[in-house]
């Protein structure tokens, strides 16, 4: 048995600095002035919903009573990252882990760990649209089964180019859904305006074989057509394909394979 209570803590949310609630301020409004042309609008809304706003960094009790009656979810502090079986477990719980420190003001844009305003700004709007909340859920029961067949690799990438790094198809143009996205100036207008990098469409097996880079913008996005086509192209039996995928070569993240389609970014007028 896992005992993954045993890995969170307490909200602390009076230890909060005047300074801090204005970092996160400076942070959202930063956000704000790219997010209709970048951020699809189930994020915006979810926002709305869940009461995120610059004014101060937002308690997680509000947040959860607002989640809990609408998808089921609920929001747990924890310290920083935990250990995957421990995150899996937890997502598959609908339980989203999430860390209550506030960047560093010397380092607001880079980050390879999680902090509040990623975890809270990018990740819970997504998490009370009843599609991607059961995405998450079914994400995390299919990783935790992944994990212990040895394949945290794969499980992780799909988290990756998802939920961290999605984009999306709209009737107003390409969108980014993805938290590690949204929660970043840079790639939020990058990852949809910059024709440099490769967008394809979404497949499992695809992204199940591509690498990803942690220390730079993406070279490469996958794209799905709405949430629904997500949880559908997922709902497969994930130990076929890496049974089939086993032993096989990776695909370096940045390469488009012949016969792809690359989806054009979002030209600006
Ligand atoms: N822990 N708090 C936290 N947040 C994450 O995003 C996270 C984690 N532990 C493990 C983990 N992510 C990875 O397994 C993901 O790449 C899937
Ligand atoms: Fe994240």
């Amino acid at each position: 048995m896992i005992d993954v209570d045993s890995f969170l803590i307490k909200e602390s949310w009076d230890h909060y600095t005047q300074e801090e609630h204005n970092l996160w301020k400076y942070l959202y409004e930063r956000q704000l002035t790219i997010f209709e042309r970048c951020v699809c609008d189930e994020h915006i809304e979810g926002m709305k919903r869940l009461n995120i706003n610059p004014n101060h960094i937002p308690k997680f009790s509000e947040l959860s009573t607002i989640l809990k009656n609408s998808t089921g979810w609920d929001v747990v502090p924890v310290p920083g990252l935990v250990p995957d079986d421990i995150f899996f477990k937890l997502l598959s719980e609908r339980r989203f882990p999430s860390t209550c420190f506030l960047r560093d003001p010397d380092h607001i844009d880079y980050l390879q760990e999680p902090d509040i305003f990623h975890d809270v700004f990018g990740h819970l709007p997504l998490l009370i649209q009843p599609v991607f909340a059961n995405y998450m859920e079914y994400f995390g029961k299919k990783a935790l089964e992944a994990y212990h067949r040895g394949e945290l690799a794969r499980a992780s990438r799909l988290y990756w180019y998802t939920t961290e790094f999605g984009l999306i198809k709209t009737p107003k143009g390409l969108r980014t859904y993805g938290a590690g996205i949204v929660s970043s100036f840079k790639e939020t207008q990058y990852c949809v305006e910059d024709p440099t990098p490769i967008r394809i469409p979404f497949n499992l097996e695809r992204v199940f074989r591509t690498t990803y880079r942690i220390d730079d913008l993406q070279e490469n996005y996958f794209v799905i057509e709405s949430y629904d086509e997500l949880f559908e192209a997922t709902q497969q039996d994930h130990n076929t394909l890496f049974d089939k995928l086993k032993g096989g070569e990776d695909i370096p993240y940045g390469t488009l394979l012949e016969g792809e389609e690359n989806i054009q970014h979002n030209r600006l007028l």
